[in-house]
């Protein structure tokens, strides 16, 4: 049984598998424990070249995650960067994509001891166009908190982390909402199930600091830079739920979800209702910066072709 979504090829451990043959077994670690890291990477087709966005940050951060788990990893990240741009051309890839490098331990007995187990590194890229089709999106506070960095290390993007973002998402979606936010354990704004926020009030952006528990995203790291460029300030720092609720504008950033205005929070509406103009304007400026037209900002995008 396998899902056609528009790839040929999967790379694993340095060799290309055709798709249908991309499977793993029943008795693979990660499946039973949790014990995979992965990284979720937009490419765009601007016309006449492919840009891999932010690729280098990426796989810093697979490294990254890698070594809070101790997994131990036979590739340098170098060497996973030449793979990944060899996946997309050997795809023949000439359009939007998200690519999913996923590390897992691999096949062994029952049990916890994942160190004699090896690890198995994939590369998977699909044709991809948006997370979600709305144009803005109604979310809901959810009643899970996200995960604290005292139970797990938050700043590793882990398969296993995730059953917490899914358990948020199934409420909200259950509830009639496109999403959920998750507050941290003290009760401060953290994320979405998969996107970092950020609000915008009185023309300044506020958005929840690394020390909220949030995953350190790349998109958000990102418009913090290009935001400056537009004048706008942004502030990271604690946020309260209330705050949410009085914003001017709130929207989602992330790979997956790029920017998506969030235009009510438990069905409450946030500033008139409709995109406001901070976030209108950041949208126009991130999709130049991704297709490559913006010179300053050239630097975030690998060219595959
Ligand atoms: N917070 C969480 C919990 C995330 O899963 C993600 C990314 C982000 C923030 C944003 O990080 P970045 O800007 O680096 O992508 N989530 C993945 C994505 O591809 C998976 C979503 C299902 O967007």
């Amino acid at each position: 049984m396998s899902v056609n979504l528009g790839a040929r090829y999967v790379w694993h451990n340095g060799e290309f598998i055709a798709w249908d043959d991309a499977r793993v077994h029943v008795m693979t670690n990660a499946l039973h424990y949790g014990t995979g890291v992965f990284e979720g990477i937009r490419a765009y087709w601007n016309g006449d070249q492919l840009y891999v966005f932010r690729l280098r940050e990426h796989v810093a951060r697979l490294m990254n995650s890698v070594k809070l788990y101790g997994f131990g990893i036979e590739y340098a990240a170098d060497e996973l960067i030449a793979a990944i741009k060899e996946t997309l051309k050997k795809n023949e890839f000439r359009t939007d994509l998200y690519i999913r490098p996923l590390v897992i331990k691999g096949v062994g007995p029952i049990g916890l001891d994942i160190r004699k187990l090896k690890t198995e590194v994939y590369i998977i890229a699909i044709p991809y166009g948006k997370y979600f089709e709305k144009e803005g999106i109604e979310v809901m506070v959810s009643s899970w908190r996200r995960l604290s960095g005292q139970t797990v290390p938050i700043l590793a993007k882990v398969t296993g982390h995730y059953t917490n973002s899914v358990l948020a998402k199934l409420e909200a979606l259950n509830r009639g909402f496109d999403d959920a936010i998750l507050l941290n354990e003290q009760g401060k704004v953290c994320e979405g199930s998969g996107e970092n926020i950020m609000a915008v009030k009185d023309g300044i952006i506020i958005t929840p600091s690394i020390s909220s528990g949030i995953l350190d995203g790349i998109t958000r790291k990102s418009l913090i830079e290009v935001a400056a460029d537009a004048g706008l300030r942004v502030v990271e720092r604690e946020m309260e739920r209330s705050e949410l609720y009085v914003a001017d504008e709130l929207f989602f950033v992330g790979t997956a979800a790029e920017i998506t205005p969030i235009l009510k929070v438990d069905g409450r509406t946030i500033g008139d209702g409709s995109v406001g103009p901070v976030t209108r304007k950041l949208k126009a400026m991130f999709t130049d910066v991704v297709k490559g037209k913006v010179e300053k900002y050239r630097k975030w995008l690998e060219p595959v072709w």
